[in-house]
């Protein structure tokens, strides 16, 4: 494969590295598309998803693929085009998908909670040539979305639309025809997909997967899970998001030949039915959802017997919920700690109820490196914690179009700072004690700081300002932006309102607000945000009056 051939804006790995990944088996040379066709010649009639009243074979899926693809291929849609996709827990994600694998486009996975503002940027990022998304979808009318991004967007040449499309391109007329003209399939050393990162600083980063190395940590997580042909997956978190999409997650158990039952909504009421009548045996959650699902299990007497595993990850479960888990769902817990820019720990079937309850679990890969270090990037001494940095067959070496950000996000010898603090047990197993990085983790969602200081930057009356996490007893954190207003105060719903009209997502939009007069600041004239912190969460406790 030629260099001009890889994607512009991509760091793969050097040659050396992606050599010996090779010849140790982890990168095998196939596409997520050739293993869906591989598992359809297989398994043909064997139930491979299930949405609502809707039941797709592996054979039905994968025709559905090449149609779509032919479809995507008639509207111009070529290899290493962008094409931004924000779809529910519906079956069309996945054909959506696939069908791009097939043509070598890259699917640009926005969450369903994505609004206008991170959609443009997604688009003028990526130059997206396409839009796919719901008519509707919980109350929200993706539409008007589209019609708000368009304008922005030069490169933006299509918008499907799955439902009712009005004046935009029905998804249906992407299956119309079966005339297969399809060109080769891509390398599968090639860039697959564009990931999101839940950030930091600035906008948020998109984050190039290669068919390689994420089939890699899918079929190594389906072995750790043990995932069989007998699997039912039910996915309740959005299924773009990396915990459900591949750990194992549903790729997984299509790897495994298992089925896929997708939830509308993560809620016991959606979900504990689905359970019941697809004999589902495994499923993921974030901490909070996790904290509800017991609460719910407790109270109501739904056959949940089927549930063989249940895997909690994207934020820190507390020692004792996890501990709940056996004893009220019966069935086991497993801890998993990932992230979409690739290193995915587990804890494994036959780790203790210490290890369990206590950790979060030891990477996939043995080539998975783990580097704990200090401020200074020194190396920490065993069991310290420190800053988690990684590297390895399944981790990226660089955000996409983001050369500066990668100088900060990457050690010069090609380890992700992952802005975790971790300290690592002499099993393996690590422990995340905190972050380093600027984030608040809202119930494993992600929110950049600077981001959304950003946009509120923009109101008038803003002189400056300051978001930091507080505590949450529902969602572990929540968001508080600490304000020095320009003149009279604005109102903090105000505040609020001028985000969500500038088409921000409902998550980032700050819980609460408060105005100060000025910051506290560190010792070098930074803003001081732990003693933001501190202050709100007394506060939070009645110490300090509001
Ligand atoms: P992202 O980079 O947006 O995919 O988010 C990944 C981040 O989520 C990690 O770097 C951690 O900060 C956080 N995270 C994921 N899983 C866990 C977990 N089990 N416990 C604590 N934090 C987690
Ligand atoms: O939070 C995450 O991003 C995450 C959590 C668990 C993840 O990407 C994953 C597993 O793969």
């Amino acid at each position: 494969m030629s260099e001009s051939r890889h994607l512009q804006g991509w760091v793969p790995w050097p040659d050396d590295v992606a050599r010996r990944y090779r010849a140790k088996g982890y990168w095998i040379g196939q596409t997520l598309e050739q293993l869906l066709a591989e598992r359809a010649d297989v398994l043909g009639g064997r139930i491979a998803l299930v949405c609502g009243e809707r039941r797709f074979s592996y054979a039905q899926l994968h025709r559905h693929v090449l149609q779509a693809a032919n479809g995507f291929h008639r509207l111009g849609i070529r290899a290493q085009d962008r094409v931004v996709v924000q779809l529910p827990n519906i079956a069309e994600f996945f054909v959506a998908c696939f069908a791009l694998f097939r043509l070598g486009a890259l699917p640009v996975l926005a969450l369903p909670a994505h609004r206008q503002a991170e959609i443009t940027h997604f688009c003028q990022l990526s130059d997206a040539r396409a839009y796919v998304c719901a008519d509707h979808d919980a109350g929200f009318d993706y539409r008007v979305l589209a019609r708000d991004v368009q304008p922005a967007c030069p490169a933006l040449r299509h918008v499907i639309v799955v439902g009712d499309a009005q004046e935009f391109c029905p998804w249906t007329s992407l299956l119309e025809h079966d005339g297969w003209a399809l060109p080769p399939s891509p390398a599968a050393s090639e860039v697959a997909f564009l990931q999101l990162s839940g950030g930091s600083t600035g906008l948020p980063k998109l984050i190039p997967r290669t068919h390689d190395d994420y089939l890699y940590s899918v079929r190594a997580s389906a072995d750790i899970c043990a995932l069989t042909h007998n699997s039912v997956y039910l996915c309740a978190l959005p299924v773009s998001h990396n915990f459900p999409l591949s750990s194992p997650g549903t790729l997984g158990t299509l790897y495994a030949g298992g089925r896929v039952v997708l939830a509308p909504r993560p809620t016991p009421d959606e979900c504990f039915p689905l359970i019941k009548r697809e004999r589902v045996t495994l499923t993921a959650l974030v901490p909070p959802l996790a904290m509800l699902w017991l609460d719910a299990a407790r109270k109501r007497d739904d056959d949940l017997s089927s549930l063989q595993l249940l895997q909690v990850g994207g934020a820190r479960l507390s020692a004792e919920a996890a501990a709940r888990v056996k004893p009220i769902l019966r069935c086991r817990l497993q801890q998993v700690f990932g992230m979409a820019e690739g290193l995915v720990n587990y804890t494994r079937a036959d780790d203790d109820d210490v290890l369990l309850h206590n950790t979060q679990g030891r990477p996939i890969s043995p080539d998975d490196e783990i580097r704990i270090v200090d401020d200074d990037d020194q190396p920490v001494a065993p069991g310290c914690s420190g800053h988690l940095l990684t590297r390895g067959p399944y981790t990226i070496r660089g955000y996409y179009r983001a050369q500066e950000h990668n100088l900060r996000a990457f050690t010069a010898d090609g380890f992700y700072r992952s802005g975790d603090i971790v300290r690592q047990m002499p099993s393996g197993h690590l422990v995340v004690e905190g972050r380093s990085k600027d984030q608040i983790n809202r119930g494993g969602e992600k929110i950049a700081a600077e981001e959304v200081e950003n946009y509120l930057l923009a109101h008038p009356a803003v002189h400056d300002v300051a978001l930091v996490a507080m505590p949450d007893a529902h969602l572990g954190e929540k968001s508080c932006a600490f304000v020095i207003a320009q003149g009279t105060p604005p109102r903090a719903i105000d505040l609020q309102r001028f985000l969500r009209e500038r088409g921000v997502a409902p998550y980032k939009i700050p819980d609460r607000i408060e105005f100060v007069d000025r910051f506290p600041k560190t010792s070098v004239g930074k803003v001081n945000k732990r003693a933001l912190r501190e202050q709100i969460a007394r506060r939070l406790q009645g110490v300090i009056p509001s």
